[in-house]
């Protein structure tokens, strides 16, 4: 029995610190003053024994608390997780006093509940491991076998040398995209990048679903990815904008979650801003989370779905016909603004953009769309724009033509001015604080999971959105950015941390595709859809059942976590590390991918290496204390937090750009903000032109002779994050009929005879899905909402069209790239049709385990 808690880290309640405008940060209540409740310890060792063990040879202790409260984190924050008897009973912040996260409360649901549904054992569908020929078409609706560990492994690792020596690593596909867990040690797509790598190579994926045309036109115009930096300090914004337009972002929603750990400052400064009497204005076809928790103190201005970028020119033309823009700035700071302007006033095709024109497609009024033009010019705006709007067709224009907007209101690099589009992720605009980056695991030296080319010129990366492309049409070029791709002929997929058939749009296109390579291999912690249509699958321990550690606060670096296990690892499970390890064991370069270290060994290594740099560099924690070594540091079994420095709260975004354009030019072909781009210009492509304009989209509410009769809002879920957490009891607050919910408006639910809590059915030339009704004015006539990520669940994956019983919103949306420009994906634009479900309900099979398991 081990006490891992004989030092701690104090740190003094931030409350108490100062009032300067640095408390403007410090509105937690830190939870020092709870003393550790340890009692009892037993020992944890990965109870497997494996061909290569990783067991943890530290100086300190990785015992398990059975009795008391441990510290780790996930994507919605650092936790504090009680244990009794060796189970989890609570989970909460692990900070006191910030602003309530539902996603916090269900830890215990992760490692064992009523709807999680683990992965409990190595297993293979029954006629792959038959060899039975065909056997793919049954991908889905097979039999599953147990194997043992071994024989998983020896499995695997016989098939990947088979496609390696046969066809070469272009044959493996291990893009694997997807949000994983928290962890800069168990990080699954980086561990299996690392073991495709080190034996040779694989196709992987270029770019992300979050951003997919954004960071790929963002360049072009502003010369950096835009999407993932630092925004212009909370605090500025605060102090210094009058106007704060939350454009197509539901921050209330998606502050809840940040891709590194939530350090949950958003949510506290979104508090503020409702408090600070500023203007609101909420852009959003829906009464958003974000538009209900500003209520009145924000006015909600609903523009038809897909339709953003014509109100964007309604707003642009009114200020060139009112001569209220600034010249000076688009002089001084932009390229090429004459050529668009010709675009706006009709010039080039007779179309005049004007308020009349933009109301008509965007469904704002005239009179709405000339205010606006006044207010942002007249006032000190901050723009924070989502990224929903260019996860649709022809998404590249919505960033850009709000870069041309706020370049006429002239406010860029001004405390409080200009735009951001990452206030609403991962805390952008939180301070940058002095902490030490804790670095991961790396993915090893052999080529690819990037942007890696073979010499022949065909890619060992496509773009992430384009994989069912990819799998159905071997050999088919595609444009990219100026570049030639060819999709290379996959034999084997390799997932690790992603849930595709939940987030990849048109379903039914993914299935068929996915049934063309010989082998699929997944890792997962629960029975989602994408294990179910795997022929391999691993049983992979949660975050829980393991140790790592973290940082929260992408922007900020808030805190380091330590990421304690919780609770002893369901039996058979394993780490992706382990797993990858063995492979790697069996696949003769075991040591290399282990370089001989234990989980514990990586992560003492990564905290080592940010501890040194904060001792170079004299770093203070926010309690006044240098960082612990790391052998305090996880004894005590806490958070460290630090503080924003003067440069973190003064951070104006382009300010030295503002400053002087010619001694800090931005990272474009002409130092400035490219309204008009002579790069893609060149690139001829047919639907992203040399300047931003309006397009309209493949699908949309007001198209002449609609293939169907609503525009599907599909945006990311209050209770979730993505697919995560569906399998918690959180799907008991907002499952209607057993089924995810369809948000319709009431006159809609009228003329089609539907109450609330009925069963729907939602179709459309793409696939049919099952969904449970709302009847509510959160949306507008003519328009449906149903969140992205509930478990797809085919009532026979083996038949054409099949119905999912679930509700998955991506059965319905359609698989077409934003552009020939970033081929990012356009999940947001789809029509769908809705009636009445009359039949006898199928069982909701989502959440029990397949045939076998
Ligand atoms: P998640 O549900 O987070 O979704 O797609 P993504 O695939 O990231 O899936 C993560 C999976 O990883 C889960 O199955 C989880 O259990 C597993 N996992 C977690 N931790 C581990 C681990 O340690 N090891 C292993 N092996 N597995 C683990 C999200 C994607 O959806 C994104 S990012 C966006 S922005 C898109 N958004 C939309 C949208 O707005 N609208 C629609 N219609 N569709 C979208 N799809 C995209």
């Amino acid at each position: 029995m081990k006490n891992t808690n004989k030092r701690s880290v104090t740190t003094k309640s931030v409350d108490s610190v100062d009032s300067s405008r640095r408390s403007a940060l410090r509105t937690i209540g830190l939870f020092s003053t709870v003393p550790f409740i340890g009692g009892a310890w037993i020992g944890c060792g990965d109870s497997s024994s494996t061909t290569t063990d990783v067991q943890n040879i530290t100086n300190f202790s990785t015992d398990l608390v059975l009795d008391g409260d441990v510290y780790t984190a996930a994507h919605w924050g650092a936790l504090k997780v009680s244990v009794k008897g060796g189970k989890i009973v609570k989970s909460q912040n692990a900070f006191s006093g910030l602003e309530e996260n539902p996603l916090q409360a269900v830890t215990a649901d992760l490692v064992d509940g009523k709807y999680t549904n683990r992965i409990k054992a190595p297993m293979v569908r029954k006629s792959y491991l038959e060899k039975q020929a065909g056997n793919n078409a049954l991908r889905g609706a097979d039999e599953w076998v147990e194997v043992s560990y071994e024989e998983a492994i020896k499995i695997v690792s016989d098939e990947i040398k088979r496609v390696r020596s046969s066809k070469g690593p272009t044959a493996i596909y291990g893009g694997s995209y997807g949000w994983k867990s928290s962890g800069n040690m168990h990080n699954a797509r980086t561990l299996l990048h690392r073991f495709l790598n080190l034996g040779g190579g694989f196709v992987g994926g270029l770019g992300d679903y979050s951003t997919g045309a954004a960071q790929v036109i963002m360049p072009h115009v502003l010369g950096t990815l835009e999407v993932y930096e630092q925004q212009t300090s909370w605090p500025l914004v605060l102090e210094h904008s009058k106007v704060v337009v939350i454009w197509g972002a539901n921050p209330v929603d998606t502050l809840r979650i940040a891709w590194s750990s939530n350090d949950n400052q958003g949510l506290e400064y979104l508090k503020k801003l409702r408090d600070s009497g500023k203007k609101i204005i909420c852009i959003d076809p829906a009464k958003s989370s974000t538009v209900q928790y500003f209520d009145s103190k924000a006015e909600h201005i609903r523009v038809v779905p897909n339709t953003d970028v014509a109100l964007m020119l309604g707003i642009i033309h009114t200020m060139l016909v009112t001569n209220k823009y600034d010249k000076d700035f688009i002089a001084d700071y932009t390229e090429g603004f004459e050529k668009f302007q010709k675009y706006v006033e009709g010039k080039t095709d007779g179309v005049v953009k004007d308020a009349k024109w933009a109301s008509d497609i965007c469904g704002v009024s005239e009179e709405k769309i000339k205010e606006l033009a006044e207010v942002f010019f007249e006032n000190r705006t901050m723009i924070m724009g989502g990224w929903n709007m260019q996860r649709q067709h022809h998404g590249e224009q919505a960033h850009w033509m709000l870069v041309v907007l706020s370049s006429m209101i002239g406010q860029i690099g001004l405390p409080g001015g200009g735009f951001g589009f990452s206030y609403h992720y991962s805390n952008g605009g939180a301070p940058t604080t002095n902490a030490p980056v804790v670095g991961g695991i790396s993915i090893g030296k052999v080529s690819s999971g990037g942007a890696e080319w073979l010499s022949d010129g065909s890619a060992v990366s496509i773009p992430v959105a384009r994989v069912t492309d990819m799998l159905a049409n071997p050999g088919k070029t595609i444009k990219y950015n100026g570049k030639t791709i060819k999709y290379p002929e996959i034999d084997l997929v390799y997932w690790a941390g992603g849930n595709p058939f939940v987030h990849h749009q048109d379903t039914n296109a993914l299935l068929s595709a996915w049934r063309k390579p010989t082998t699929i291999i997944v890792h997962d912690m629960y029975w989602t859809p994408t294990a179910k249509m795997a022929d391999i699958v691993f049983p992979i321990t949660t975050p829980y059942e393991r140790n790592d550690i973290t940082m929260s606060g992408d922007y900020s670096n808030m805190n380091i976590n330590p990421m304690k296990q919780v609770v002893a690892p369901l039996e058979k499970a394993k780490s992706d590390y382990q797993v990858f390890s063995d492979l790697a064991e069996a696949c003769g370069f075991g040591e290399q991918y282990t370089e001989g270290k234990a989980e514990m060994d990586w992560i003492e290594e990564f905290y080592n290496a940010a501890y040194q740099n904060a001792q170079k560099a004299g770093v203070v924690m926010a309690d006044g204390n240098p960082m612990p070594d790391f052998q305090t540091f996880w004894s005590a079994n806490r958070p460290l937090v630090f503080d924003a420095t003067p440069e973190g709260l003064d951070f104006v975004r382009y300010a030295d750009f503002r400053e002087d354009p010619i001694l800090n030019p931005l990272g474009t072909p002409s130092g400035r903000i490219e309204i008009y781009s002579e790069v893609i210009e060149k690139m001829n492509y047919k639907d992203c032109k040399a300047f931003p304009q309006w397009f309209e989209p493949a699908e949309w509410k007001g198209m002449k002779d609609k293939p169907a009769e609503f525009a599907l809002l599909s945006p990311h879920p209050s209770l979730r994050l993505h697919s995560q957490l569906a399998n918690t009891r959180l799907r008991d607050e907002y499952a209607v009929a057993n089924r995810e919910p369809i948000w319709i408006n009431p006159a809609d639910a009228k003329a089609k005879d539907i109450q609330n809590g009925d069963l729907v059915r939602v179709f459309n030339k793409r696939g049919q899905i099952l969904a449970g009704a709302v009847v509510s004015d959160i949306v507008d006539e003519g328009v449906v909402r149903i969140y992205e990520g509930a478990w797809y669940d085919p009532s026979d994956a083996s038949e054409a069209n099949t119905l999912c019983k679930n509700g998955s919103a991506n059965v319905l949306t359609m698989d077409i790239p934003t552009s020939e420009l970033a081929n990012g994906n356009s999940a947001c634009t789809a029509l769908v049709n809705i009636e009445k479900y009359t039949g006898t309900p199928p069982e909701n099979t989502a959440f029990l385990p397949p045939k076998g398991a």
